[in-house]
C-alpha cells in the first residue's frame, strides 16, 4: 500500500512544531511493509494548499491518505484563530484528486472527532495513537478485507458517525525513532523560525493528572506509558545527525514524572553525550537539587512549569496537585542548577478574583522566573472536569464545542478586570528583568471580558480562514 500522510498544521505561534506525529506513523507503516510519504504543508501560503495536495497525489498515486489535524485553533481567547478551514481545503483537494480512502487523525482531531467529522463531512477518522490504526487499515486494504477492525476507527454510517475507543500502542517501550522523515530544513533556520528552533520528542505518552480544564489525558491516555530511554536517545542522535538539530522540545505532558523515568532518560543522555540541549514541561512536585542538577548535566536549557496559578486556592480550584510551597521549592532547585525558568499562568478560572491574581503575582515576585507567560480565559474542552462542571450547572447554555468556548469566571466583571489589569501592568513595570508574555492585549482586556461566565469567541469554527 502507498500511504500519503498530510500534515496540515501551519500555526507558527508561539513557535513552529515539526509534525512528529506523522513521522511516527510513517515509520510504523514502512516497518510493517507499506510505503509511506509525508506532505508537510507548514510553509505553504493559503493559496497553495489545494495545489500542493493535488500535485502530491498526482505524483505519488496513494492507495490511502492520512490527514493530520494538530490544532483546531490557537486556543487564544482574545486573539482567536481557527484552523479547520485549512483541513477542509485539504480534504476537498484529496477527494478531487484521488479515490483513495481519506482518514483523519491527530491530537486536535482526537479531542472532538465526531464534531470535526460532521463539520468537514469526513467519512473516516482515527482517535488516539495512529501507529496501530494506520497499519491495520493499510493491511486490511492490501488484503482486500474490510477496515472495520482497525483500533480507534470512526466511520460515517449514513448521517451518523460510529464511535470507538482510542487506539493505543500496546507497548510504548517499543516505539522506535522515526527513521525515514526528513523535516523541512526551514524548521531549523533561525532566520525563518526565530532564535530557538526545536524538534519535538516524546519520552512517554499519557498523563496521570486530572487538571480541571486539560484534555491531554483524553488524547494520550490517563496513565503514563514509558518509552525506552535507549530508543529516546537513538531518536535524538538520529535527528541530530540527519537534520543538524541541536535543541529538542520534550513534548511529554510532564517530563519530571514519573521521576525514576526522567532520571533514567537523563542518565542515558549524559552517557550518550550528544552535545544537544532540551526544554520540557515540568511539574513542581518531587524536585530536589540532585534532580535539577541531573537535568542540567543532561542538557536541560529551559524548564516550563505549567503552574496556571500561584495561590493555593486557585491551584485547588484547577485541580493541580501541588502547592505554592512546591512551586517555590522547585523554582529554587532549577535556579541553583542554572536552568532557565518559565512560569505559565492561566487566569480567569473558577473562583478567580483580583485578590487571587494579586497573590499569584506575589508568588511570581518571590520566584522571579526568567519568563512569565500569562493567558487569560480557559478554553473548554469536552470530557474535562471543567466541561462536566459547566454541564451540570442549572440553565447552562447549549455549547457547540467546535465554537471556541472560553471560560472566564462570572464574577470577573469590568471593575475586577480593571484591577487585575492594573496589577499585571504594575508587575511588568516593577520586574524589568522578567520577560512577561501575554496572550491578550492588556488594553482590550476590560472591554473584551463580559460579566458572563462563558464567552463564545466570535466567528469561530470551520469556515474561518486560518490567517
Ligand atoms: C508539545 C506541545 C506543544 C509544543 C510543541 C513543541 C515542538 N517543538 O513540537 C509548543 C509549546 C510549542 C506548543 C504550541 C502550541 N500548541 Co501545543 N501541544 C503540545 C502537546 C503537549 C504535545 C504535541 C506532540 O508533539 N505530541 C507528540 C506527537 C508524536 O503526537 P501527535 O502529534 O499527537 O501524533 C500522534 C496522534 O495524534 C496520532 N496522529 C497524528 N497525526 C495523525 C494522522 C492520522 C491520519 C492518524 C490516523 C493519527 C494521527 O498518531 C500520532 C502518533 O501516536 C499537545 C498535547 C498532546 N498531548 O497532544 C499540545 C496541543 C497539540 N497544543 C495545542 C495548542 C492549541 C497549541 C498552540 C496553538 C497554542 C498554545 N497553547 O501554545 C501552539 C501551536 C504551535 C504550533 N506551531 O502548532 C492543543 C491543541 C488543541 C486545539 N485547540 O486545537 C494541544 C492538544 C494542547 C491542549 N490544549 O490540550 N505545543
Ligand atoms: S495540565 Fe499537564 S499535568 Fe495537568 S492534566 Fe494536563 S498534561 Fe497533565
Amino acid at each position: 500500500m502507498k500511504v500519503l500522510l498530510i500534515a496540515t498544521n501551519r500555526e507558527r505561534r508561539p513557535s513552529f512544531a515539526v509534525p512528529a506525529g506523522v513521522a511516527y506513523l510513517q515509520t510504523a507503516l514502512i516497518d510493517a511493509g507499506h510505503e509511506a510519504r509525508i506532505l508537510d504543508l507548514c510553509f505553504d501560503p493559503d493559496d497553495r494548499l489545494e495545489g500542493r495536495v493535488t500535485e502530491a497525489i498526482g505524483e505519488y498515486g496513494p492507495d490511502l491518505i492520512g490527514v493530520s489535524v494538530r490544532n483546531i485553533d490557537n486556543e487564544t481567547y482574545l486573539q482567536y484563530r481557527g484552523n479547520l478551514g485549512d483541513v477542509k481545503i485539504v480534504l476537498g483537494a484529496c477527494r478531487a484528486a484521488s479515490a483513495a480512502p481519506v482518514v483523519l487523525g491527530g491530537s486536535a482531531f482526537s479531542l472532538m472527532p465526531v464534531e470535526i467529522m460532521n463539520v468537514l463531512g469526513a467519512d473516516l477518522g482515527v482517535i488516539g495513537e495512529g501507529e496501530p490504526a494506520m497499519v491495520a487499515i493499510a493491511d486490511a486494504l492490501a488484503e482486500g478485507r474490510p477496515i472495520t477492525d482497525a483500533p480507534g476507527l470512526l466511520r460515517r454510517e449514513g448521517t451518523r458517525v460510529s464511535v470507538s475507543e482510542p487506539a493505543r500502542v500496546s507497548d510504548p517501550g517499543s516505539i522506535v525513532a522515526p527513521r525515514y522523515f526528513v523535516p523541512d530544513s526551514r524548521y531549523f533556520s533561525t532566520q525563518v523560525v526565530g532564535p530557538q528552533p526545536t524538534y519535538g520528542i516524546q519520552t512517554k505518552r499519557g498523563c496521570a493528572f486530572r487538571c480541571s480544564y486539560c484534555p491531554v489525558p483524553s488524547i494520550e491516555g490517563k496513565r503514563f506509558r514509558l518509552r525506552s530511554p535507549a530508543h529516546i536517545v537513538d531518536e535524538m542522535r538520529h535527528v541530530r545527525d540527519l537534520a543538524g538539530v541541536k535543541r529538542f522540545f520534550i513534548t511529554d505532558s510532564i517530563f519530571n514524572l514519573p521521576r525514576r523515568h526522567a532520571i533514567a532518560v537523563c542518565e542515558e543522555m549524559v552517557a550518550a553525550d550528544l552535545g544537544v540541549t532540551w526544554m520540557a514541561y515540568t511539574n513542581p512536585l518531587q524536585y530536589d537539587d540532585d534532580l535539577a542538577l541531573l537535568f542540567k548535566r543532561a542538557g536541560c536549557e529551559t524548564l516550563n512549569f505549567g503552574l496556571d496559578a500561584g495561590c493555593d486556592e486557585m491551584l485547588t480550584s484547577l485541580q493541580k496537585d501541588f502547592t505554592v510551597a512546591d512551586i517555590e521549592n522547585a523554582t529554587a532547585c532549577a535556579r541553583r542548577a542554572g536552568v532557565r525558568i518559565i512560569h505559565s499562568l492561566l487566569l480567569g478560572g473558577p473562583g478567580e478574583t483580583a485578590d487571587t491574581v494579586a497573590r499569584t503575582l506575589d508568588t511570581m515576585d518571590r520566584c522571579a522566573p526568567d519568563i512569565l507567560t500569562i493567558a487569560f480565559g480557559i478554553r473548554v474542552y469536552p470530557k474535562t472536569p471543567l466541561w462536566q462542571d459547566i454541564g451540570s450547572r442549572p440553565g447552562r447554555p447549549d455549547l457547540d464545542m467546535l465554537q471556541a468556548v472560553f471560560y472566564v469566571d462570572e464574577a470577573l466583571g469590568p471593575a475586577e478586570c480593571r484591577t487585575i489589569l492594573r496589577s499585571i501592568e504594575e508587575f511588568v513595570e516593577t520586574h524589568p528583568k522578567i520577560m512577561v508574555r501575554m496572550n491578550f492585549d492588556p488594553k482590550n482586556l476590560e472591554a473584551e471580558v463580559s460579566t458572563s461566565s462563558l464567552r463564545i469567541s466570535a466567528q469561530a469554527g470551520a469556515g474561518r480562514k486560518a490567517r
